[in-house]
């Protein structure tokens, strides 16, 4: 069952597919208390929380997989220190599930900012703080697995990327020449290592400008059909900044036809610095620059480029004009006071104020309907907006195929187009589990295509942490290494026992017509692709407080190693489960054990899941490329006895249709 509510006049998000018909408030406040909060100017929901409840969801988000015991906040943003006290990542996913003696769910569908206090400022509440011109949908349903999936039938079928993109990725925020290309695909030929895509940031291009190609890569359509030779696929970025460059097209066209996010009066375009210097910012609001938008990828595609990064499309603002004047002034004066007065916080404050500044989300307006809207009052979908453009051109720009797509900034609605990456984490031992308590939220919002920088984006990282993420890398439909200029450089063949890696990899390729097929179920029956142990063992009351392993459908259940010099881990049996492990050797051990906790050793050269007693698991043999995987010849392990049943299609048209096939052991 579900309701809707709303107050004020909502912008039309696009998040749920049909608006339910609107209900009175009355319902809503039998759940909650509800007030008008006339100093912030906001609505307050506030809920009374057990000390039993648990609250899941806010997809890309800080903190545990229960949410409880700190304040989130949804407002974009591009900052690439990922630590625990942030409040708001990339995207903005304001769904949650609310866990008590029944269960219900909500949805605060605005792409204004959304606060909520879950058991922070007081143990026992949740507050939900919103603006005037939102829609709530409250979900009622008999456990959170079933709100879940409620939720995910109302804002449509999560996008199924082609079958290349569950190879692996090798990318490197770096790689600029065409020899460094070249020579990740040698080495990873060399050793033997599985791949299937390369990624190409920001310096394939002519100094940032979207759509063009630096010298090296004057004969790109070529380069690419080198790779293509090799069953590779390069993997370019865009930004959302178009270079302020006379005499490039796509800044010129733009400018022509008022394509541009523009200042409050409507007709000076507006000018911020990214990369490539001070740049304009598409105005995807407005259909017409959206679909022109959306059409630059013509160049790439054309030369055969079949998959997309989208960045900095919060959209990431190092400064704008009107603020860089500003700060200029300030400081002239802030110089000539003299050194006596010099106060060293203010300093630091107003320089570093001028990033991803609100003043200038402010300023930004954009053309909806013919009027014009501040773009803080439309913040939360631009990256959104920016990624369905793409989605939209690629329906004329390469028919009837799948375009592989991932954005860092998002919200709830383009999980029907594309999947997320999340961001600039770090090499860093807590954000392994980050992106395990991520993972089922994000599932919950309907973004199954996703995945973490393995090995850590920033920062430098080590053998063992590398090798820590990519056993849980295994298992996420997105699996790339990436890493920021400057760091460690992280590639399998950087560390000593580059065949510990192998290993890891061939695991992965042995596993994709199982993980692909899970993937089609979850998609097609808007069911969980990670869950928590609580949506499944759903009167389990220790299920509710595992913080540290997940369930990938309905029958395996991952456990990795988080914790620096661990040998293994202790791990919680619901049920007496079947303990896999998978040699380096090619061996495969199984064996039953009881309920309960248990010490699992985990040494950094096998991969180890469970699955439930019955389960039968398909493996492939090992393969180098997703292309080369024989999906007619699967080993079955697990249960001596049973079924599974594999979904496959073919793997890169829009319109294919699935054929279920069932394995019996
Ligand atoms: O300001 O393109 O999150 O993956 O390597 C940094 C360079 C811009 C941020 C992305 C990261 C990418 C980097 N980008």
């Amino acid at each position: 069952m579900h309701y809707l509510f709303r107050f004020g006049q909502p912008f039309e998000t696009g998040a749920l597919l049909e608006k339910p018909e609107i209900e009175s408030g009355e319902k809503l406040k039998d759940k909650a208390d509800l007030h008008f909060d006339e100093k912030l100017n906001k609505w307050i929901l506030r809920f009374d929380l057990k000390d039993t409840d648990v609250v899941y969801g806010l997809g890309e988000a800080m903190r545990g997989i229960n949410k409880r015991g700190w304040e989130y906040i949804s407002d974009n943003l591009d900052d690439w220190s990922i630590t625990e006290d942030r409040r708001n990542l990339y995207g903005s996913h304001n769904f949650l599930i609310l866990q008590s003696d029944s269960s219900i769910g909500l949805f605060i569908d605005t792409p204004e900012k959304v606060r909520f206090d879950i058991s922070y400022t007081r143990q026992d509440e949740m507050i939900i703080e919103f603006g005037l011109d939102t829609d709530v949908l409250l979900l009622e349903g008999k456990d959170p697995q079933e709100i879940a999936m409620e939720f995910r039938s109302l804002i449509g079928q999560s996008w199924i990327p082609p079958l290349f993109a569950f190879g692996f990725g090798q990318s490197r925020w770096e790689y600029a020449t065409k020899a460094d290309f070249e020579e990740i695909a040698r080495l990873y030929d060399e050793l033997d290592l599985p791949l299937d895509m390369i990624y190409m940031d920001i310096d394939y291009m002519d100094r940032y400008k979207d759509f063009t190609f630096s010298k090296e890569f004057s004969d790109f359509e070529k380069f690419v059909e080198d790779f293509k030779k090799k069953k590779l696929h390069l993997i370019p970025i865009i930004d959302a900044g178009v270079k302020k460059e006379d005499g490039y097209a796509v800044y010129e066209e733009g400018v022509k036809n008022n394509y541009f996010v523009k200042m409050p009066d409507g007709k000076t375009d507006f000018v911020g610095a990214v990369w490539p210097g001070y740049a304009l910012f598409p105005d995807f609001f407005n259909p017409e620059a959206a679909r022109w938008f959306g059409n630059q990828y013509k160049v790439l595609t054309d030369a055969g480029i079949d998959g997309f990064w989208n960045d900095m499309n919060e959209p990431a603002l190092f400064y704008s004009q009107p603020g860089m004047d500003e700060l200029r002034d300030w400081l002239k004066d802030y110089v000539k006071k003299g050194p006596e007065a010099y106060e060293m916080f203010a300093l630091e404050n107003h320089v570093g104020a001028i990033k991803n500044s609100r003043e200038d989300y402010r300023l930004m307006h954009h053309q909806v309907d013919g009027k014009w809207i501040s773009h803080e009052k439309l913040h939360n979908l631009y990256g959104m907006k920016m990624t369905d453009a793409a989605a939209e051109a690629f329906k004329d720009l390469r028919p009837g195929l799948r375009t592989l797509m991932f954005s860092r900034s998002s919200y709830i609605g383009m999980h029907r187009n594309a999947g997320i990456w999340t961001g600039d984490n770090s090499s860093w031992w807590s954000h392994i589990l980050l992106i395990l308590h991520q993972l089922p939220a994000l599932s919950m919002c309907g973004f199954l295509y996703s995945g973490c920088d393995l090995g850590g984006f920033g920062k430098d990282t080590t053998r063992d942490l590398s090798i820590r993420f990519m056993q849980l890398g295994v298992f996420t439909p997105l699996m790339r290494n990436h890493s920021a200029s400057g760091t460690r450089r992280q590639e399998p063949y950087q560390f000593e026992h580059p065949e510990d890696f192998r290993h890891l990899l061939f695991c992965r390729y042995r596993l994709i017509p199982w993980l692909y097929s899970e993937y089609l179920k979850a998609s097609v029956n808007n069911t969980m692709l990670f869950s928590p142990l609580s949506f499944i063992w759903k009167d389990d009351e220790f299920a509710r407080e595992v913080e540290d392993q997940l369930m990938i459908g309905d029958e395996m259940m991952i456990t990795p190693v988080y914790t620096q010099n661990a040998k293994g881990r202790m791990v919680w049996l619901p049920e007496s489960m079947r303990k896999i492990t998978m040699k380096p050797d090619g061996t495969i051990l199984q064996e039953m054990m009881d309920a309960g906790h248990h010490y699992i050793a985990y040494p950094e050269n096998e991969l180890i899941f469970f699955l439930r007693k019955d389960a039968i698991l398909p493996l492939a043999a090992p393969a180098l490329r997703t292309a080369d995987i024989d999906f007619d010849h699967l080993e079955l392990i697990g249960a001596p006895k049973g079924t599974y049943t594999l979904w496959m299609d073919d793997g890169q048209s829009i319109d294919a249709s699935v054929t279920k096939r069932v394995l019996v052991r």
